[in-house]
Formats: C-alpha cells, sequence, structure tokens
C-alpha cells in the first residue's frame, strides 16, 4: 500500500506546516518554543490564528475560557455543529506540531468548503483550545473543560510558579473569571467533535503508516508529592544520622518505575525541587510531581495504590513525612463507533490501507475533556524521530500531513452528511 497525496493536498500541506512555524515563532522562550494561558504569548497566537480562521471563510472570535474560535454556519440556520480542533498551547521548551497541526488542519479543511462554496448539513466550530498541556497551573485541559461544561470556579484559586492566581491571569488577560463556565456549550446543539493529533509515539512509525485511528485516551492522575526531613551539615552528620529528603523521592522515582513496568502503566516523574538546594547542605525536603495513566481508571489507581505504598515505606525506612496531594485527574474515553468509523474511511480512502491501524493513545487531549459533552474520534499523524514529542525535535512530514488534511476532510463530510 503506498499512499499518493494529491498536488493540492501538498500545497494544502506546505501551507499547514507554514502556519506552524509562525506560531513556533510566538514564544516565551528564547530559542525554544514555550506558550502557555494567558499569557502574552497566547493572546498573540490567538490574534494570528484569528486570521487564518477569516480567510478560511469563518467568524473568527475568542471565546470566555480565551479558546480562539472559528464559526462555519451550516445549510440551515437550525442545523448542529460539528466541534473540529485541537489546542494552541504547548509545554515548555515544545515540538511545533502537538496541538497545533491539528487546529491547522481543521481550518484548512473548513478553508476548502468554503473555496467550493459548500455548506454542510451541519454548522463547523473549529476550536484553537487555549490550555491542554496545564504548564502555567498544573491542571490540565481547562479551555476545552469550559467548553465541555465542566469548569470548576475552585480552579481560579490556582497559582503558576510565580504565586499569580488564575482568577487574576483571567482578568489579566481581558476575560471575566467569573463567566468561564458560561462558555460551556449545549450538547444537544452538538454533533461530535473530531481532533487530529500526531501521535506522539512510534507505532505509526513501526507499523510503516502514514495515519491512525485512535480507540481511547488513557486515563491520567497528577500529583504533587513532598518528602520533609532535616537539613543539615553535608560533612558534620554521620550517613547513619541523616534524613535525606532526596533519598525519599529519588526511591519513590524508582518505584514509579518499577510499578509501571510490573502493572502495565506509564508513570513519569517530571518535576523535583530540592530544598535548601546546596551542595554542602543534606537536602531536608523534596517536592515533586507524578503523573500516572492507564488504559481504565481502575489500573490508574491501583498503579498509585501501589507506588505510594512503596513511596510511604521509605518514607518510615529515612523518617521522613510524605505528602501526597491530588493535582489533576482525567478518566479513561473510548472514542465513538460511528464517528471513528468515519476517520477509518478518510484513511482507507487516501491510503488505501484497508485495515487502518487503531491505538490507545497514552497522550492524554482536549478530546478526554469534550468527551464529557459529545462524543469524539480522533485522526493520528505519524511522527518521525522515533515519534519524538514534547521536544524540539519533534517532527512529520509533508506528504504525512497531505493525506492527514484529505482523510480529515473525507471524515468531516461524511459525519457532517450523515
Ligand atoms: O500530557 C499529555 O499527555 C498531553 O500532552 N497534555
Ligand atoms: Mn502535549
Ligand atoms: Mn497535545
Amino acid at each position: 500500500m503506498r499512499a499518493r497525496a494529491s498536488a493540492g493536498a501538498l500545497a494544502d500541506a506546505n501551507e499547514v506546516l507554514r502556519r506552524c512555524d509562525v506560531l513556533a515563532g510566538i514564544s516565551a522562550m528564547e530559542g525554544g518554543i514555550e506558550r502557555t494561558y494567558l499569557s502574552p504569548e497566547h493572546a498573540a497566537a490567538n490574534a494570528q490564528v484569528a486570521q487564518w480562521v477569516e480567510a478560511a471563510g469563518m467568524r473568527a472570535w475568542q471565546d470566555l475560557a480565551g479558546n480562539a474560535r472559528g464559526s462555519y454556519a451550516g445549510a440551515t440556520p437550525e442545523a448542529k455543529t460539528l466541534l473540529l480542533g485541537s489546542h494552541l498551547d504547548t509545554v515548555p521548551n515544545a515540538g511545533r506540531y502537538d496541538g497545533i497541526l491539528g487546529v491547522m488542519i481543521a481550518i484548512a479543511v473548513v478553508g476548502r468548503l468554503q473555496e467550493r462554496g459548500e455548506r454542510l448539513p451541519v454548522a463547523l466550530e473549529v476550536l484553537g483550545f487555549a490550555d491542554e498541556e496545564g504548564t502555567r497551573f498544573g491542571r490540565t485541559l481547562l479551555g476545552s473543560c469550559a467548553v465541555a461544561g465542566t469548569w470548576e470556579t475552585a480552579w481560579l484559586d490556582l497559582r503558576d510558579g510565580a504565586g499569580v492566581s488564575l482568577r487574576d491571569a483571567l482578568a489579566a488577560f481581558g476575560l471575566d473569571p467569573d463567566a468561564v463556565g458560561d462558555a460551556a456549550l449545549d450538547p444537544e446543539a452538538v454533533r461530535g467533535y473530531l481532533e487530529v493529533h500526531i501521535e506522539q509515539g512510534p507505532l505509526l512509525l513501526d507499523a510503516g503508516r502514514p495515519l491512525g485511528v485512535v480507540s481511547g485516551i488513557m486515563g491520567a492522575k497528577r500529583f504533587d508529592l513532598s518528602m520533609e526531613g532535616r537539613a543539615g551539615h553535608a560533612g558534620g552528620v554521620p550517613m547513619r544520622h541523616r534524613r535525606d529528603a532526596l533519598l525519599g523521592a529519588a526511591e519513590t522515582a524508582i518505584a514509579v518505575e518499577q510499578v509501571a513496568l510490573a502493572e502495565g502503566v506509564v508513570g513519569t516523574v517530571g518535576e523535583m525541587r530540592v530544598l535548601p538546594g546546596a551542595a554542602n547542605v543534606i537536602p531536608g525536603r523534596a517536592e515533586f510531581s507524578l503523573d500516572v495513566r492507564a488504559a481504565t481508571d481502575a489500573q490508574r489507581d491501583r498503579a498509585w495504590e501501589s507506588i505510594r505504598a512503596r513511596a510511604l515505606d521509605s518514607a518510615v525506612s529515612r523518617r521522613l513525612t510524605l505528602v501526597d496531594t491530588l493535582r489533576h485527574v482525567a478518566r479513561a474515553t473510548s472514542s465513538e463507533r460511528r464517528l471513528s468509523e468515519a476517520v477509518e474511511q478518510g484513511i482507507r480512502a487516501v491510503t488505501g490501507d484497508d485495515a487502518p491501524l487503531e491505538l490507545l493513545s497514552k497522550a492524554g487531549h482536549d478530546a478526554m475533556a469534550i468527551a464529557s459533552l459529545t462524543p469524539y474520534a480522533m485522526l493520528f499523524v505519524r511522527c518521525g524521530n522515533e515519534g519524538v514529542s514534547h521536544h524540539p525535535d519533534e517532527s512529520v512530514t509533508q506528504e504525512d500531513v497531505a493525506l492527514a488534511i484529505d482523510a480529515f476532510e473525507a471524515a468531516v463530510l461524511a459525519v457532517g452528511r450523515s
């Protein structure tokens, strides 16, 4: 099976990739990509996306949560709305396609309908979600939760690394903190949600496939953990008298890997702070993150219990105090069968692959939040460079993006006309 993209699709892909490069240049980080929720870069990216949204024949606007939006009316005013999109925010030192590619492809597909003057029995709404990663406030999917109707006012008290509350950051961005929840859509008015995203793993690459369909998204929990011991002189305190907080944290990080391998889940300690943080002082305190994910919520929670037990053993043996705080929960979700069949049909049509690869996503996506509002399906695009993501080496090919645009258009038309 050797898929060939059309010349038109290659040109569209070229423009999509160019736009990803433009957005990569809107960054708070010197020499890298970082764009976080309610930052000046968020505002600049939304302004740039609005220009592309209008050029594609949509009404460009920003919703009450700061998501970039594009509205393309259906053939009749009472038409339901099919949601298309992904996210525009990034992790620190990010790749340029995670989230952004999906928004650019959604805009490209609507642009094709506009060029043909085609209206569907559904309206189309492109959403560029403002905070899928949770980089600034630690809780992810804030933009898509607002649209899904699962926004929690308690989140307004979340604070970023500089101590700025989400409430103050929303107000400084020009949004009304108490109105964010009003961004919620009416489930009755929505037809479904389709998202294109890079795979962020090596499976499509290893299988020699440009595209894949997503069966579901792993459930995730994120925790803030701390080990409290006693700081002391790096020379004067005998080894057996120490209550070294870093060693408790390090033993816990090793336990995360061992439990994940034993229980078939994924676990990551991505952040760690050692206090007071001096070469000649025994660490009195270690603060670290834990991200644990699994195909089912029960499996995820069992793994957390195993990890917590190991952390507690380490704390007791080292006379440390362990504190764990749950920071984020996202339940495991499955894509919807008929929407996924439309995505599969799109993949078959453009690649000739009569058995498209189906993948469970270990990465989280806005679709898991939107699943509370309406059913979803996702189209994955092959990642190059061994599937690396959340890294500047994140890569896709023009050919695969061209195939993704054609496949996504086919899926949107199939769902929109059904
Ligand atoms: O963490 C994730 O899986 C996603 O990239 N936010
Ligand atoms: Mn990401
Ligand atoms: Mn993403």
